[in-house]
């Protein structure tokens, strides 16, 4: 295919004739992007509003980002972690020092650094809890995404992320999100409990934010229990909230954290798992040389990028601007809900949100709205059927939010 002249409809076809069919894509073929835009490869723009589920906090990253990536890629991007190399660790001390952690263990993708805290829960349990082997358990809670492995799907609540993909991992205990009672009745009943993984904002269920105090109920009731308590911020980290956690909302510190997406400003896979130290005895250390491992994980390639994304979240105070803009973005949209039926409401925090549309799961209202704000210049994606995910890059500035809205009103109404 001559790429010069090709056009979009010869792009999807490729795709259609020789990829997985396991994504619905937007029928739209991207090519570039630049701060909170993207171009297809027919030249039009559009305001992204998914930027890559919460990964890319500015298209194109910023300038020292990208030059980070280069001058990395041009002295050693992989040297397996057989050998030290000189950016993991000065990377990790960064890292650490920034979320107040004591232990960090590098991964690729966030799935995999979900799962390597549920084995580290697990093991720390056996060794450190003395629960009698193989009988662990994890609490989890109805509604989750926490990724697409096997172990992960195990304990989804979804059909479509577990259907005919069993047997599952066994060892999981779910109960309802954001009620804190239901984990002390878990809690008082089971008393090989290892640890509780949780959302502090649950994304892919709609951006269901829980109720104030509601994470500070469950940090205490788990430390109470001798419980870990795992907090998946792998897409309300980094500042997406208008906090650089999620969890900073209510002051609290979780015992094993999750990062990834937005941890290289999108540009290169890089997550993490993050330990403390509990009663002097780091939580990661019960993970020994050969019990855990990975080609790429803690390369110097992503350890350069991260490094230098974190440096340049916190110089553009890009969780500020979530922050300043928090309630703002939610005004305007407020504005349409009240006008016209078709939005039954907006919720969410910082720059995480979801427009909830009025009408039954199944319809196909979320997916035409979509498309129509499309043909407006702005891309956004259903979550499910009626819920739109809305998730700009955190450089997106007032006026270009008031001009978004307004783009939905002309879509939506
Ligand atoms: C898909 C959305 C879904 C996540 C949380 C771990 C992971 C994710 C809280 C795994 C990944 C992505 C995966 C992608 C769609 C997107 C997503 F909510 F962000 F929009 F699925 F719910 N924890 N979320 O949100 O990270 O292994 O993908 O790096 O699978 O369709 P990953």
């Amino acid at each position: 295919m001559n790429q010069k002249t090709s056009n979009a409809l010869d792009y999807i076809a490729l795709e259609e004739k020789y990829g997985a069919y396991n994504y619905h894509p937007m029928p739209v073929v991207l090519e570039k992007g630049e701060g909170v835009f993207v171009w297809d490869v027919e030249g039009k723009w559009y305001y992204d509003f998914l930027s890559s589920y919460s990964s890319v906090n500015q298209w194109n990253s910023h300038p020292e980002i990208i030059n980070a990536l280069k001058e990395q890629a041009k002295k050693i991007t992989l040297t397996s972690l057989d050998f030290y190399n000189h950016q993991i660790s000065v990377y990790e001390k960064r890292i650490t020092e920034h979320f107040g952690f004591d232990k960090v263990l590098p991964m690729n993708t966030g799935a995999e650094a979900v799962e390597i805290s549920l084995k580290l829960c697990r093991k720390w349990g056996y060794e450190k809890k003395n629960i009698c082997g193989n009988q662990s358990l994890i609490i989890v809670c109805k509604n989750n995404f926490h990724g697409r492995t096997s172990g992960i799907i195990s304990f989804s609540s979804d059909s479509q992320a577990y259907a005919h993909y069993g047997p599952y991992m066994p060892g999981f205990l779910s109960i309802p999100y954001d009620d804190s009672r239901a984990l002390e009745e878990a809690l008082g009943r089971y008393p090989n409990v290892a640890g509780f993984l949780l959302e502090p904002i649950q994304g892919e269920a709609g951006v269901i934010v829980p109720q104030s105090g509601y994470l500070k109920e469950c940090q205490r009731l788990c430390k109470a229990d001798n419980v870990l308590l795992i907090a998946d911020e792998v897409q309300t980290g980094i500042g997406h909230t208008g906090k650089m956690l999620a969890c900073d909302y209510e002051g609290i510190q979780v015992d094993v954290l999750i990062l990834g997406k937005t941890l290289s400003g999108g540009v290169y896979p890089i997550s993490e798992a993050l330990a403390k130290v509990l009663a002097n005895d780091a939580i990661m250390e019960v993970i020994r040389p050969g019990q855990h491992g990975s080609t790429f994980g803690g390369n110097s390639l992503a350890c350069a990028v991260a490094l230098t994304a974190l440096n340049v979240i916190e110089k553009e105070q890009l969780a500020e601007n979530a922050r300043i803009l928090d309630e703002f973005f939610r005004e305007e949209m407020q504005k349409f809900i009240q006008e016209y039926s078709i939005i039954k409401s907006v919720r969410g925090k910082g720059l995480l949100n979801a427009l909830v549309v009025n009408s039954p799961e199944e319809s196909e209202l979320a997916w035409k709205i979509c498309l129509d704000l499309k043909l407006k210049g702005l891309l956004a994606k259903p979550m499910h059927s009626n819920i739109i995910h809305l998730a700009p890059p955190l450089t997106i500035t007032k006026a270009q939010l008031i001009e978004c809205a307004y783009l939905f009103l002309k879509a939506v109404f």
